[in-house]
């Protein structure tokens, strides 16, 4: 026997009927997700989902972030990570630095190196590539997951290539997969005015699709709690879901939570848990083509990652070990965690541990290879 729940909100009834079918949710019920005030009613629905999905499992991984530089040529309003490259603050690291940083408290757990940066008006697609071969002549058991779409797009404007060369020579070169960033929010109205820097959202799906023509995997994102509507947040998820349903490229996707510290909207509040909660779930019911959806435990806090997973996440992200686009932002979370702190935190939620790597197949370890990192 199928037990019913009894929705506090009336409106949520004909979309647990779409999900007990299988049925694609439409963008009405988008929005209705999205304003509905029963969170429990959305949450248990996601659920639904993600255990039909995922069974118990919430998979983390052990990866490091890598920035090699903050110097960037756009201005964005979202960001405080960038800075000009006469800002006395700006870093920009040599390519010793970049390998000397990855191998910095490096153990043979370590399967992820997360690399994302500035839009430097100096360094070159050959930098980049001899960035890539070099840790790959060092790590070569380590998946290199590097650079959004929108740092693709600005290398190949630089270089003169097109889109599908630049992304041919930087995988030839040691690149496995790409990040979810970068997405921002599709909507022209509000990317002009919080990233009119950057490649705009149509360019942004078709740097994703070349990528996934040629084979290579990514993830995807969505910034809110900014200048987004609900409509502009359900048009961005259907966006994505359109492109997936076109390439099944996409492996993960990650809402992620404005900060406004140090940016220029300073004065937009910070999300709420409750939002956060929420575009977990939306995001789990509307995405029904993307495996898995991740709660990245540095931007939500370890405590909301793990109601997360309750509630539509099946990921918590990994160790990370050095973080600065969120802290330059205000995050007050901590910098890294160590595998058996995410393991703990994953079992407290009621879920099954499982480590993966940046593909989700399960990382097998034996007892030796536990102690790792910081
Ligand atoms: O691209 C920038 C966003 C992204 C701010 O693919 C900001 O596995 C909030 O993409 N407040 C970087 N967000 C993070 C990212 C990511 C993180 C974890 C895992 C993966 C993955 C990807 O953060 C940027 C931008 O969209 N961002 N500034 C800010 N002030």
């Amino acid at each position: 026997m199928q037990l019913v729940p009894l929705f506090e909100d009336r409106r949520l009834a004909p979309i647990l009927e779409k999900v007990q079918q299988g049925e694609r949710l439409s963008f009405g019920d988008g929005v209705t997700l999205f304003r509905t005030p029963d969170i429990l009613g959305a949450g248990y629905m996601a659920n639904l989902v993600r255990e039909r999905l995922h069974g118990n499992a919430t998979y983390f991984n052990v990866n490091r972030h890598i920035n090699p530089t903050d110097v960037c040529v756009a201005s964005c309003r979202l960001c405080a990570f960038g800075k000009k490259a006469k800002d006395p603050k700006a870093y920009t690291m040599s390519l010793e630095q970049v390998w000397e940083t990855a191998g910095r408290g490096w153990t043979e757990a370590v399967t992820e190196f997360h690399i994302v940066g500035g839009l430097h008006p100096e360094l070159t697609l050959d930098w980049y590539c001899e960035m890539l071969r070099g840790l790959k002549a060092r790590f070569p058991e380590v998946h290199l997951k590097a650079f959004t779409m929108v740092e693709i797009a600005y290398l190949a404007q630089r270089s003169r290539l097109t889109i599908v060369d630049t992304l041919l020579r930087l995988r030839d070169a040691g690149m496995d997969s790409l990040p979810g960033g970068g997405a921002e929010i599709f909507i022209e109205r509000v990317r002009r005015i919080i990233c009119d820097h950057k490649i705009d959202g149509r360019q942004w799906l078709d740097v994703a699709r070349t990528a996934h023509q040629i084979g290579l995997k990514s993830n995807c994102t969505m910034l809110y709690g900014h200048l987004e509507t609900d409509e502009d947040r359900v048009d961005h998820l259907l966006k994505l879901r359109a492109l997936q349903d076109e390439t099944q490229g996409f492996v993960a996707y990650i809402p992620l939570a404005f900060h406004p510290d140090n940016t220029p909207l300073r004065h937009i509040p910070k999300t709420t848990g409750f939002d956060d909660i929420r575009n977990i779930a939306v995001a789990r019911l509307l995405l029904d083509n993307i495996p898995h959806i991740k709660a990245y435990w540095i931007m939500m806090t370890p405590k909301i990652a793990q109601i997360a997973q309750r509630f539509g996440a099946d990921d918590i992200d990994g160790t990370v070990v050095e973080e600065k686009i969120y802290h330059d932002a205000g995050a007050t979370t901590s910098q890294s965690l160590r595998r058996e702190e995410l393991f703990r935190l994953i079992q407290q939620a009621g879920r099954e541990p499982v480590e993966r790597d940046t593909l989700y197949r399960p990382v097998e370890r034996t007892q030796t290879t536990f102690t790792v990192l910081v």
